[in-house]
């Protein structure tokens, strides 16, 4: 077998992570709650222009961005490996990039390189590292491209392997580049493809690189396949299926009473997905304020237990 599938394969399991501007707003806009779409969506559905987004930035201290607690969260459920969002669709860069002002460390008041951080907060405390990567970009390409119909423009391909090449070498080895939406030509998504392999030989790149480019296999979001699939593959799902960024509004998920049947529904899927050769990859979407909500930690100590219990599972 090919030892970096199966590096990667022996992971099992990940904690994925969404956090950017839009957590934010954790679903609202001046005092209107979103109603549809993703919460990490919430420029594009709910029109908010780049100033006002802008705004959001910088005011997005991140006071209590604690790159530890974090990987202690993924580590008290057993994960191995953690997936960090450099870049939504809102286009906005979270590392401190040379390509854009449009960034972290020139336009946020929390001015450090969070991709920084959280790479040497997974490395001391030995969990895999990787990260998500949207191919769509709204600053670059005209809001609500979602249905992925929308080409990359040739013009947006060396801004795009510029973006690539910073997070590919700065941040140390990374398991997994997981690409995101878009419809590039084979071409192009053979050349992102590249670009992950040339500087990062052992990460694994998702199939959202589009075109049967990528190294491994994942299905719709929050999809646990029925049979076993060929090949290396993942699954990824939401601690709530409908944001993958901060939702405020889900207080009602987040009861004391729904707690165990949330880790039961949860553990269920993690051990259907790896009994079946896949990976895992759970998602939480921390406030914009950099703590993970109480019940969402607290979802993933209660994974913890059960694994603990299942040590060969
Ligand atoms: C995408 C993003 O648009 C979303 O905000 C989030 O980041 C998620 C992880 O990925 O949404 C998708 C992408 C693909 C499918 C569904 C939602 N799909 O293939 O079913």
């Amino acid at each position: 077998a090919d030892p970096k599938i199966a590096a990667w394969q022996k992971l099992q399991f990940g904690m994925f992570v969404h956090w950017g501007i839009y957590s934010n707003h954790g679903g609202f806009y001046q005092g209107q709650q979103q109603k549809i779409g993703y919460p990490e969506q919430i420029k594009a559905w709910m029109n908010i222009p780049t100033s006002d987004y802008l705004n959001t930035a910088a005011s997005f201290d991140a006071e209590k961005f604690d790159p530890q607690q974090w990987c202690a969260t993924a580590k008290a459920a057993g994960a191995k490996y953690l997936v960090l969002t450099s870049k939504h669709h809102d286009g906005f860069a979270m590392w401190n990039t040379h390509t854009t002002d449009y960034n972290i460390t020139a336009a946020s008041a929390l001015r450090r390189d969070p991709i920084a951080e959280l790479s040497r907060a997974c490395r001391s405390q030995g969990l895999g590292f990787g990260l998500y990567f949207s191919i769509i970009d709204w600053t670059k390409q005209t809001p609500k491209p979602y249905n992925n119909t929308n080409p990359i423009p040739a013009d947006m391909m060396p801004y795009i392997q510029s973006q690539l090449r910073e997070i590919l070498t700065r941040y140390g080895t990374l398991d997994e580049i997981w690409f995101d939406m878009g419809a590039p030509t084979a071409e192009q998504s053979a050349a992102m493809a590249a670009t992950v392999h040339r500087y990062q030989p052992t990460a694994m790149v998702n199939s959202r690189v589009w075109n049967d480019k990528g190294d491994f296999e994942v299905g719709g979001d929050n999809f646990v396949p029925a049979k076993q699939l060929q090949g290396p593959w993942q699954s990824a799902e939401s601690v709530f299926s409908f944001c993958w960024g901060y939702c405020s509004w889900s207080r009602a998920d987040r009861s004391a009473a729904n707690l165990p049947v949330k880790v039961r529904t949860l553990v269920n899927h993690l051990f259907t997905v790896i009994s079946g050769g896949g990976n895992y990859l759970l998602n939480v979407g921390p406030k914009g304020d950099g703590s993970i909500d109480p019940f969402d930690a607290a979802v993933f100590s209660g994974i913890g237990a059960w694994n603990q219990r299942h040590p060969d599972a």
